[in-house]
């Protein structure tokens, strides 16, 4: 299988992340790459590509423009500003307040266009999210022209990034941008199956409305674990979309056998909804071992259901969201890829 992978992906390296009420090295890593790659190498997986670079496009099909140019724009406004640290949001348009203004304040735009805090920004942060579009945006046109399956070296991730919104270390959807490309290609129905261990709020609430991409996303239960406020059961779409949105919340603890009884079920809808491609948010953050998430799959789990992906006869475009436990990210993510292959 083909990767694709540009370095403008390591531009994003922030310092800090808001944790436990301390600023730690966050989570979501350049190492991570590093670390996959060599994983590539070790296993033979196949030749990994650089992306054709192509600014803006697709991004705008997907976010807001004002939101695009706010992120374009972030840090040279907060180092004007004179700030010692990297940008955090400190208050939000939360439900007691009016959420129809935009500020002119910096800050007060911060918080309206974030819905977490714990997503600092780096002077590199809107270079890296535009590279890690364009890996997406040439992983879709190499299955779309070749069939099979490929693997978008994606970072930062884009699963919580919704319409306009940035957060949960996502600030582009990669993989509602690359669903959108498909559709704008020709493809008549694409599926987007989430399998990170976070619910792929951002790209729910992009396709919510819409009959043309179904979402599924397995994950584990809002009511416990972020993003808290989205990825229950009961939300299914709404107006044409009705149906057309599937979560599977499932609880801490959860093991690869319950866990594979979810994917197989999204797979029969998938299948029965009539996909032509399918985009898999791949986080591999559902690993025992992962520091921040509670399921409790193991290695050799990942290269099953890599099997199972490949059963459904489906192109299929990898994505990487999430997935934390760097010193095993490689084997994780290379066993779904290689379980696909194989
Ligand atoms: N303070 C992805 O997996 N919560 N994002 C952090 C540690 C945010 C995860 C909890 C988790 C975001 C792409
Ligand atoms: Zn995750």
């Amino acid at each position: 299988m083909l990767t694709f992978h540009t370095a403008d992906t390591q531009l994003r390296h922030p310092r800090s992340e808001l944790h436990g009420g301390q600023l730690v090295t966050p989570f979501e890593c350049p190492e991570r790459v590093e670390i996959i790659l060599a994983r590539i190498r070790a296993a033979a997986l196949g030749e990994v590509r650089d992306p054709e670079r192509r600014g803006l496009a697709g991004v705008l099909e997907i976010h807001d423009a004002a939101y695009v140019e706010f992120l374009e724009n972030l840090w040279d406004n907060w180092q004007a500003e004179g700030h010692g640290g990297e940008p955090i949001p400190s208050i939000w348009p939360a439900r007691t307040l009016r959420g129809d203004r935009i500020p002119d304040n910096l800050e007060g735009r911060l918080g309206y266009y974030a819905l977490a805090a714990e997503t600092s920004v780096c002077a590199g942060t809107f270079r890296a999210a535009l590279a890690s579009k364009d890996i997406a945006l040439a992983a879709t046109d190499q299955v779309l022209a070749h069939g099979g399956g490929a693997f978008g070296l994606c970072r930062p991730p884009g699963h919580h990034a919704a319409r306009d919104q940035f957060g949960g270390y996502c600030f582009f959807n990669n993989a509602a941008i690359a669903a959108q490309h498909a559709r704008d290609h020709g493809v008549a129905r694409v599926a987007i199956l989430d399998v990170d261990f976070h619910h792929g709020n951002g790209t729910q609430e992009i396709f919510y409305t819409r009959d043309d991409v179904l979402f599924a996303s397995i994950h584990g239960d809002p009511a416990l674990e972020f993003p808290y406020y989205l990825g229950y059961a009961d939300e299914t779409g709404s107006g044409r979309g009705a149906g057309f949105t599937l979560n599977y919340p499932l609880p801490p603890g959860t093991g690869y056998p319950r866990w594979r009884q979810a994917l197989e079920d999204a797979l029969a809808r998938i299948q029965t909804f009539g996909a032509e491609l399918l985009i898999v948010s791949l986080g591999v953050d559902t690993f025992a071992q992962d520091p921040i998430s509670s399921f409790t799959l193991e290695s050799d789990d990942f290269s099953d259901y890599g099997g199972l992906l490949k059963r459904t006869g489906l192109p299929t475009v990898f994505l990487l969201e999430g997935g934390y436990a760097v010193e095993e990210i490689g084997v994780n993510v290379v066993n779904v890829l290689s379980g696909f292959d194989a």
